[in-house]
């Protein structure tokens, strides 16, 4: 594909120099900033995050901060997930829904406090919707998009980096939990999290100025650990069962066709607007769902457009997502599939931009 035309629509973060700087061979474009996709390729990026550690420019997942005495009442307005037990210092992968229960984000909700929260979006316009039952349920709440910027820490040597910069505690924060630690006279919040399977931390820069700073810190830190600049790579996400909103799913799905059933309790989560609209899903199931595909034969290309998955001449679902995997030796892949095809060992067809490919369907992802 030909290169990205830089322009003030397309957001520069807090790190793009330092990607720069790392050699960073492609970009996407998500929540309208330059995400790094490729530094060496893609396969030599995935065995690095997996033998050593990396730091990712993720501030393209923004934060929509909610401030003020409604903040909590809005959080669980949005999602079907019952927030009742969830305590400052805690995160939470939580579907957001529409009035009809459609998809229209999967984010991370930070809960800082009572009164603060922040949501860390997938790529989709979740500010505009969330401004919009602000107002429109007249909430004493404040929504924002503050000057934070994630920057992720993974890879199996992600805990002696972190401490080596932040201090052993880092080792003691619990997965999806965060402390307020200090760098440089400034305390972030960092969190045991990310879009790996391989472990690791989130920090969330808050204040621009502090982009660079922690980026050189990181790398001079790591340099005997092999640090290199890294980011979320597509065949470890799709190993690990990571769904990339836009993707794999969008506002045409409801979360239990996600897989995504076990973040919603649909029963008790009073004040989401999709309730009424989840109820019955989550009572009779799904009727397609998300599905761990392997895809047979030589190495698959970049899935840019649904393929369709058939039985026969029946299309009974779509993949959205495939990569090469070389510790697997297959091509892994993402799809949904229709009830009647969706047990583990089916076999399909998969209908790629220039060849019909034989598949077949897992319950689980590769780990
Ligand atoms: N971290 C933060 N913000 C994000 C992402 C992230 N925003 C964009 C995108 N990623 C949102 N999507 C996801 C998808 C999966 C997970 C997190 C965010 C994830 N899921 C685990 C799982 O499904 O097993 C853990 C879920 C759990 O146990 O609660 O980590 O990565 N800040």
């Amino acid at each position: 594909m030909a290169l990205i035309s830089p322009s003030r629509r397309v957001r520069r973060t807090p790190f793009s120099d330092g990607n720069e700087a790392a050699g960073v061979k492609a970009y996407t474009v998500y929540n309208r900033m330059l995400l790094p996709t490729v530094f060496r390729s893609v396969e030599e990026d995935y065995r690095h995050l997996k033998d050593a550690v990396q730091v990712w420019d993720v501030a393209c997942e923004r934060q929509v901060e909610l401030r003020g005495p409604d903040a909590g009442r809005l959080m669980q307005m949005l999602t079907p997930r019952d927030l009742r037990s969830m305590l400052p210092g805690q995160c939470y992968y939580v579907p957001i829904v529409d009035e009809t229960g459609g998809m229209l984000n999967d984010p991370v909700a930070v809960k800082l406090a009572e009164d603060r929260w922040w949501i860390s979006i997938a790529d989709s316009d979740l500010l505009y919707w969330v401004k919009g039952l602000a107002y429109g349920f007249r909430l004493d709440v404040l929504v924002d998009e503050p000057d934070v910027s994630p920057l992720a820490v993974q890879g199996p040597k992600a805990d002696d980096l972190m401490a080596r910069v932040f201090g052993d505690q880092v080792r003691d924060i619990r997965f999806f939990r965060f402390g307020m630690l200090d760098f440089q006279g400034r305390s972030l919040a960092v969190a045991r999290s990310g879009y790996s399977r391989q472990g690791g931390f989130e920090i969330y820069v808050e204040g621009s100025d502090l982009g660079m700073p922690l980026w050189h810190a990181l790398m001079e830190a790591g340099r005997d650990l092999d640090v290199h600049a890294g980011c979320p790579n597509l065949i470890e996400r799709i190993e690990g069962g990571l769904l990339s909103y836009g993707n794999d799913m969008t506002d045409e799905n409801k979360p239990h066709e996600c897989g995504l059933g076990k973040f919603c309790n649909t029963q008790t989560a009073i004040g989401c607007v999709g309730r009424d609209a989840l109820l019955r899903v989550a009572q009779e199931g799904p009727i397609r769902q998300i599905r761990a595909i392997e895809i047979h034969g030589d190495r698959v290309p970049l899935c840019d457009r649904p393929w369709p998955l058939m039985a026969g001449e029946v299309q009974v679902g779509q993949v959205t997502s495939a990569a090469w995997s070389p510790d697997f030796g297959t091509n892994v892949a993402i799809g949904m599939v229709r009830m009647t095809h969706w047990d583990e060992g089916t076999d399909l067809d998969v209908v790629l931009p220039t060849e019909v490919r034989a598949a077949q369907v897992w319950e689980t992802f590769w780990v």
